[in-house]
């Protein structure tokens, strides 16, 4: 492709996008958006990501943000009530084969829906924020003679490397991993196994709220199924591999709810995904509401465990930890009346600052 050159082409395409605004309100482009963005109001749709370096504004009332693709660039709602939802894209279907000794391909990954330096701010109001990983592939189907059915396609990650920081307001974000994708059958080989599901969290920063009680849900995604005729299922995807989770500082406290993904149906392997794997857990100077668990193994396989290395340091407040499943970490509940449940083993109680430990059903 040729260069373009900056100068007198440039200021011709401004006046000329100029022109376009005048001529078509609402305008269906906005100049400041990134390629495959379109505006009709405060509706904003976004069909190819945000890309480094560039930026969608919402205005200043209440944005709907909608985006397919990875941002690797900013999303900012501005003030207002804003609604952003980012979806990675799935990973293609893998073609199916046919002949002698022919493997049908595996399914294509699904796509982050934050990448790397990806930023996304609900800035001031209640905003809803919803970041969801692109869904594996199925694999591919043999119908050679002695070929491999495909893998299933890797769960695409809700947030890796990027930051979320929902600002001022109530707001309620939720991270959640694609799906694995499901193994590919063969007519006479080995069957493709299902695939991972997508991490909710890995090596990112989210910021719940500021100022007031907001909401932060965290679920790895579902494994792939094993293919028809076929065992191994993908496991259920971590929903915190690693990462910073801070409450911020609302004195009412907030609710965070960590899940790792069910696995994918099948009579051989598949686990369910651990909820915090590592990771720091800030919560705030209120009393905070924190649940994490284990995902549900559907295949042969064992759930996953809830908590395997913190730290988690609910800070202040008269706090509520609950705890789904194996633990092998340690609980800073911080000064406050705390409530400790948990429901297997407990691993290394701090028993000076949780003040109410209860084993449940
Ligand atoms: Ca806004
Ligand atoms: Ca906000």
């Amino acid at each position: 492709m040729r260069r373009q050159r900056a100068g007198r082409a440039h200021l011709t395409v401004a006046v000329s996008l100029a022109a376009a605004h005048l001529a078509f309100v609402p305008a269906s482009a906005h100049a400041a958006d990134p390629a495959g963005c379109t505006r009709d109001g405060t509706h904003i749709t976004c069909t190819n990501g945000v890309p480094k370096g560039q930026t969608v504004t919402g205005t200043s009332g209440d944005d709907t943000i909608e985006v397919t693709g990875t941002v690797h660039g900013t999303i900012d709602g501005g003030d207002g009530n804003d609604t952003i939802t980012v979806h990675g894209r799935n990973g293609a279907p893998g073609s199916n084969t046919s002949g002698r000794r022919a493997d049908a391909d595996n399914g294509g990954d699904g796509e982050n829906a934050v990448g790397s330096g990806g930023t996304v701010l609900g800035g001031a109001g209640n905003d809803i924020i919803t970041l969801i990983g692109g869904n594996g592939g199925k694999g591919g189907t043999s119908f050679a003679r002695f070929g491999k059915g495909g893998y299933g396609g890797l769960g695409g990650d809700s947030v890796e490397a990027g930051v979320v920081d929902g600002g001022r307001g109530i707001n309620l974000i939720t991270l959640r991993g694609g799906a694995g994708g499901i193994g590919g059958a063969a007519s006479n080989g080995k069957p493709g196994d299902g695939a991972t599901g997508g991490r909710g969290l890995d090596a990112g920063r989210v910021i719940v709220g500021a100022d007031q009680h907001s909401s932060l849900t965290i679920d790895g995604g579902t494994g792939g199924d094993a293919a028809p005729g076929g065992r191994d299922s993908g496991d259920g995807g971590v929903a915190v591999w690693r990462g910073v989770m801070e409450g911020g500082t609302a004195p009412e406290g907030v609710s965070i709810d960590i899940t790792g993904g069910d696995s994918g149906r099948g009579s051989g392997e598949g686990w369910g995904g651990v909820g915090f794997f590592i990771g720091e857990l800030m919560g705030t100077p209120g009393g905070d509401d924190i649940t994490l668990e284990g995902g549900k193994s559907r295949s042969s396989r064992a759930k996953g465990r809830a908590f395997v290395s913190g730290p988690l340091d609910t800070k202040g407040g008269d706090d509520t930890i609950t705890v789904r499943g194996g633990v092998t970490a340690s609980t800073q509940c911080g000064p406050g009346n705390d409530t400790y449940n948990y429901t297997e083993q407990r691993g290394i109680p701090n028993r000076r600052t949780c003040e109410h430990i209860n084993r449940f059903r």
